[in-house]
């Protein structure tokens, strides 16, 4: 920690952003970051991929971001502070922008270490959001006093987000007395949760509808996965930002340890894993060019038929629970 708040302190003019297809985790982190350094005097943008898919607004959070539709003038930027990530790759279309502008790369993650491709890297696995990493790092340098309801709504959005609302293993004591100290500042948490889970459509219901008809379950009902298809997304029109959550469903059935869903996107396959226990699936992930979580990783494919990448996929699986049985 002393590494990267000494970093952060000495220098100035930073570019905060989060990886591609942002979560509620590295919306609120890089929001919560760059209005931190902000609020001690320090030049910081916040940027992501795309146009966000969270309502910050309605969420009380009132911050300004860029986009790579809408970048401002990068010249005076040095520093580019990556959360939620630690490999260029991972912040999609951004790093050829940025690679060649910025001098330093610093990272800060929650992601099992992978290379991290920093100067200074900061990696806390055990940390359940790196929110909890941003708030500690507030802690760490002395600047408590500088949070106001905006950090505070950014940092419970962060945690929220990736405990699936205070539910997930990484969920901690720590976790719930971070987020009680946030209760200091203007937090309402139902109005929080309804924004982030009452805000459904008819046609977003009806894609999950069809979505929840292709649900298999395999290798002992232990591996349970969805397929949202094109047509699926067309026959609904519904489009691939209508999808929300869908791994919750098959991962809702008592005896799935493996929840998959496959998403047909326009020039790759997107998979979602999650797993219960001890089941690692980013190893699985990272077979397939992703990475993540042991209980919640991503990867996307190209170049492979749907039918074809799931056969492969549930083969990984199959291997990763027979190994899984013959540890225990
Ligand atoms: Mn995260």
């Amino acid at each position: 920690m002393k590494k990267v708040s000494d970093y952060i302190l000495k220098n100035d003019c930073y570019i905060v952003v989060g990886h591609k297809e942002p979560d509620g985790d590295s919306v609120g982190s890089v929001l919560a970051m760059k209005r931190f350094l902000n609020n001690i005097g320090k030049r910081a943008i916040a940027l992501f991929e795309e146009e966000l898919n969270i309502p910050v607004e309605e969420l009380g959070i009132e911050e300004e971001y860029y986009t790579s539709q809408n970048l401002p003038p990068l010249e005076n930027y040095s520093t580019l502070l990556m959360l939620d990530a630690h490999q260029w790759y991972r912040i999609g279309k951004l790093e050829a922008l940025l690679k060649p502008r910025v001098k330093d790369l610093v990272c800060i993650d929650h992601h099992p270490n992978h290379d991290p491709e920093g100067v200074v890297n900061y990696l806390d696995s055990s940390a359940a959001a790196v929110g909890e990493i941003v708030y500690t790092l507030i802690h760490y340098t002395d600047n408590t006093s500088v949070i106001d309801d905006t950090i505070a709504r950014c940092l419970y959005l962060s945690i929220y987000s990736d405990t699936g609302g205070f539910k997930f293993p990484n969920t901690k004591k720590e976790t719930h007395q971070l987020v009680a100290s946030l209760f200091d500042y203007d937090i309402n948490p139902y109005h929080m949760y309804s924004v982030l889970n009452e805000q459904r459509t008819l046609p977003q219901l009806r894609l999950l509808a069809k979505a929840l008809e292709t649900l298999r379950l395999v290798y002992n009902d232990q591996v349970g996965y969805l397929v949202v298809s094109k047509d699926i997304l067309q026959s609904t029109r519904t489009t691939l930002d209508d999808i929300r959550n869908f791994t919750y469903y098959p991962r809702s059935i008592k005896s799935v340890r493996i929840a998959l869903v496959f998403t047909e996107k326009e020039d790759c396959i997107d998979i979602a894993f999650r797993s219960k226990g001890s089941i690692a699936v980013n190893d699985i992930a990272r077979h397939f060019g992703g990475g993540g979580h042991p209980n919640a990783a991503g990867a996307e494919v190209k170049g492979m038929e749907l039918e074809e990448l799931i056969v492969e996929v549930l083969h990984a699986c199959q291997k990763v629970l027979h190994k899984e049985k013959c540890r225990v």
